[in-house]
């Protein structure tokens, strides 16, 4: 049963959550921030009403996530683990099972042996549980789940208050995504007034970057280019040796470009350690880059795209930058 409403659905996560003493909740590989405050937010909900509760992350954690409360109760999934024996999965924020990774490729017979619920905001999503709560219209998984234990009368510790707010901040990047609605801003009030611990949650996700990041990104601002209302730069290995910034460094470069006025769309290039060129699209709607990034077997939204192109940065961009600039004067002319 796939549920779009949460009031609707209580009564269903109710019953199966009668039946079960022992939960497993799990979420998506790479998991972000809607994936791990979902979880935490709902795993000290469920332990607050008396269950046992396990998390598995699929896999490492973002680093704005380690100052949760009860974060060192969350595993990162290794591989060959096993899982603890539980009576009720509950997936969060995760589009379909297989995008569990490695948990659902080592151990797909015992997930599906075991009753599964689902609270979802992926449109995508197709309802393989047993009970499914699904609204793609809802702005991030960890709003939706706020909504849904209100109304199965579960009460909201500020713990989990504080877990559901940092998914909801980062999901909607603060409010601004085209997604956030009213809906967002009610939640977040009531997290807030729930005890969540904003102040944290800000100095975390947006005060605590590595001065590693920063150096990046200033050389990577340095050799911007600009062609009218089209931005690109890029990121060598030597750049990312000489900082010794992580990868992500580059989604900061890409946020930076977005930013800029008059910019219609940008793309950042990052050379591989393999020599390989990872190029990342964004665009204003109307300006569709997945189509782009099909070109060399990559994908992704009409305004955020990616691929993977076997070859050198210098060649990079002559290939790409040409694509984007016609897919640009197109749109200019309907
Ligand atoms: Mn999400």
């Amino acid at each position: 049963m796939i549920y779009t409403d949460p009031v609707a659905a209580a009564p269903a996560f109710v019953s199966a959550l009668e039946r079960a003493c022992r939960i497993l909740i799990l979420s998506h590989i790479n998991p972000d921030g809607d994936a791990i405050g979902s979880m935490l937010g709902l795993g000290h909900t469920l332990r607050h009403s008396g269950k046992e509760v396990f998390m598995v992350a699929s896999s490492a954690l973002p680093d704005y996530t380690v100052f949760l409360p009860g974060i060192s109760d969350v595993q990162v999934y290794e591989p060959q683990q096993g899982l603890p024996e539980v009576d009720l999965i509950w997936l969060v924020d995760t589009a379909s099972i297989e995008r569990l990774g490695p948990i659902y490729h080592e151990h797909a017979p015992t997930l599906t042996a075991c009753p599964l619920v689902i609270v979802d905001h992926h449109v995508t999503n197709n309802g393989a549980g047993l009970v499914n709560l699904v609204v793609p219209a809802a702005a991030s998984c960890a709003e939706l789940l706020f909504s849904l234990l209100t109304a199965m009368m579960l009460p909201i510790v500020p713990m989990a208050a504080t877990c559901l707010l940092l998914g909801l901040t980062t999901d909607t990047q603060s409010f601004q995504t085209s997604s956030t609605n009213p809906q967002s801003f009610r939640v977040a009030a009531e997290l807030l007034e729930a005890g969540a611990d904003q102040r944290a949650i800000i100095e975390s996700v947006y005060y605590a970057t590595p001065y590693s990041t920063l150096q990046l990104v200033g050389l990577a601002l340095c050799q911007m280019q600009r062609e009218g209302d089209l931005l690109w730069t890029y990121i060598s290995q030597d750049m990312l040796q000489q900082t010794g910034a992580e990868d992500e460094a580059g989604d900061d470069v890409v946020r930076l470009m977005q930013r800029t006025a008059g910019t219609r769309a940008c793309v950042l290039f990052k050379e591989r350690a393999n020599g390989e060129v990872k190029i990342s699209l964004r665009s204003l709607p109307g300006i569709n880059v997945a189509r782009i990034a099909q070109t060399w077997g990559g994908g992704g939204h009409e305004q955020a795209a990616g691929a993977t192109l076997a070859m050198d940065l210098g060649t990079a961009q002559r290939e790409v930058i040409p694509l984007v600039q016609a897919t640009l004067n197109q749109q200019r002319q309907v």
